[in-house]
């Protein structure tokens, strides 16, 4: 017998988290986005496709301009391929621009990935048939989202240019080199500018906003990688507990729980029983309450619940002290704490960009075995975690007021039950956000987050999924129309609407399970 942590979370993953091939483009330095304004104003006539090969922009190569055939799902479309550097690193940071040849809506949207996955061409048809054009780019590297060793030389040292690549630089150029190529190909420059993204692609949004505050008009940035140097680490924590206890709990013990948590709470923050935590934040699950019950794998033990609260709480220090947040209660187990059994023997199933993030990222050691990690290692390579990659890819930094002043909307949306990144740790920064604007109000003038009840990672779950709100944004940008709640479907197997519901936007201090850190 095999029963593994689901084939549902691994279709979300490569759904949402997923993404990527890759394409280059970058000016030298991190160069505001004026210098794409004046790249673009060089070039305001209408150009062909093909003649957009000629385009001369600072450290790019532009690999090839073809107009390629409307299809049953995307219009007719220029598609440039480009590539960029930073001399003398000999980066190459690929870019894929998409434009209809008819029908252009004006805007140009960047669209992220998943992972390590800067993000993928294939994600451009879809705006492309909305009118826009759209870019994407494999931020320096080529691999799926699960494939984070690029950052490790093959002398064994750390490749910083890539990671910096990868981080923040990749976007950031394919937005210049897509403005650019844009307006050369149109005669005029975009008049509005977005980004949309999820997971990876959220924290690329993010980035975006605190690096380069003039990018971007508007950003949707879903369920986002920020804080990435303590949230990444955290994702290994319920494995390091099953192993330091000494015991791997099997799938369906964790399912028991999971549906516990959700029957014990189900009216918290909603009134309603309909198989949602309404405020999972606001939810007291003590999984001592299941010691005795039996399950089709076993009954549950006092260490079983132990490791449960243990996975809820969230990582901590040897000594007890805060280190991150946990999985929100009423959230699947089978992303971080997934396990396989097989003839009666239950072993850990760690999250890969965990593993990579310890193994290859901090110990620069390919062969490193996840099972020698001890509670005392972890409290060292938690602090490594924080200390190295904070400033290079935490994106954490809540100073957003450049980009409120440059006039950038944000609306951020996170999944309640979001079985991979931590929904609170979301929380916290749109409160430091906060602290930093000066205030609520001030903050929600262009930057508003909405928690999605029963909302997985990026899709799927018992919740209600926010339905389109890159229209949202547009609207807010170009409208002022600021977005009070978010319009929720959920869409069965099948693909029908099920019910709806609302996301509300969130204020203050809703973070009332978690220490601070
Ligand atoms: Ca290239
Ligand atoms: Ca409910």
């Amino acid at each position: 017998m095999r029963r593994s942590g689901s084939a549902l979370l691994r279709a979300a993953v490569v759904a949402g988290l997923l993404a990527a091939v890759a394409i280059p483009a970058a000016l030298a330095t991190a160069t505001p986005s004026r210098s794409s304004n004046a790249a673009a104003r060089a070039n305001v006539a209408a150009g062909s496709c093909e003649s957009l090969t000629g385009l001369q922009l600072r450290n790019t190569t532009i690999d090839s301009a073809v107009v390629a055939p409307a299809s049953e799902t995307t219009p007719a479309s220029c598609r440039v391929r480009a590539s960029v550097t930073h001399p003398p690193a000999g980066d190459d940071v690929n870019i894929d621009i998409w434009m209809p040849v008819e029908g252009w809506n004006g805007r140009f949207q960047g669209v992220g990935g998943g992972g390590y996955a800067g993000s993928n061409p294939g994600s451009l048809a879809a705006p492309v048939a909305n009118g826009y054009a759209a870019g994407s780019t494999d931020t320096g590297h080529v691999g799926g989202a699960f494939e984070g060793d690029f950052a490790l030389d093959p002398d064994g040292g750390l490749n910083w240019q890539l990671i910096r690549d990868n981080a923040y630089l990749g976007v950031h150029e394919m937005t210049v080199v897509g403005k650019a190529v844009t307006a050369a190909f149109y005669g005029r420059q975009a008049r509005r500018s977005y980004w949309n993204g999820c997971s990876t692609g959220g924290r690329q949004g993010l980035s975006e906003a605190q690096r380069y505050p003039q990018d971007y008009d508007g950003i949707l940035s879903v369920a986002p990688a920020i804080n990435w140097s303590r949230f990444i680490p955290a994702e290994f924590w319920p494995q390091l507990v099953m192993k330091e206890t000494g015991n791997f709990l099997p799938q369906c013990k964790f399912a028991a729980f999971q549906a516990a948590a959700i029957e014990e709470c189900d009216r918290v923050g909603d009134g309603a029983t309909d198989s949602v935590i309404g405020d999972p934040g606001r939810c007291r699950f003590d999984a001592r309450s299941l010691i005795g019950q039996s399950t089709e794998c076993g009954t549950i033990t006092a260490s079983d619940a132990e490791i449960v609260n243990k996975i809820i709480a969230g990582a901590r220090s040897s000594e007890g002290d805060f280190l991150w947040y946990g999985l929100a209660p009423g959230s699947p187990f089978d992303g971080l704490a997934n396990t396989v059994t097989s003839d009666a023997v239950t072993t850990g199933a760690p999250f890969p960009i965990a593993l990579t993030h310890i193994g290859i990222w901090l110990l620069q050691d390919p062969a490193w075995d996840w099972k020698t990690a001890t509670y005392e290692q972890y409290d060292q390579l938690f602090t490594q975690s924080v200390e190295q990659y904070t400033s290079v890819i935490g994106t954490d930094n809540p100073d957003l007021r450049a980009f409120k002043r440059a006039g950038g909307k944000i609306l951020i949306w996170h999944g309640w039950a979001d079985q991979l990144i931590f929904p609170e740790g979301t929380i916290a920064y749109y409160e430091r956000v906060q602290d930093v604007v000066g205030g609520t109000r001030e903050t929600e003038e262009f930057a508003r987050l909405f928690m999605a009840p029963g909302v997985y990672h990026c899709a799927g779950g018992p919740g209600p999924q926010p339905d389109d709100p890159l229209s949202q944004v547009v609207a807010w940008v170009e409208k002022g129309r600021a977005p009070k709640t978010l319009n929720g479907v959920r869409r069965d197997a099948g693909g029908t609407s099920s019910r709806r519901g609302r996301s509300a936007c969130i204020r203050r201090s809703r973070v009332t399970r978690a220490v601070a850190a």
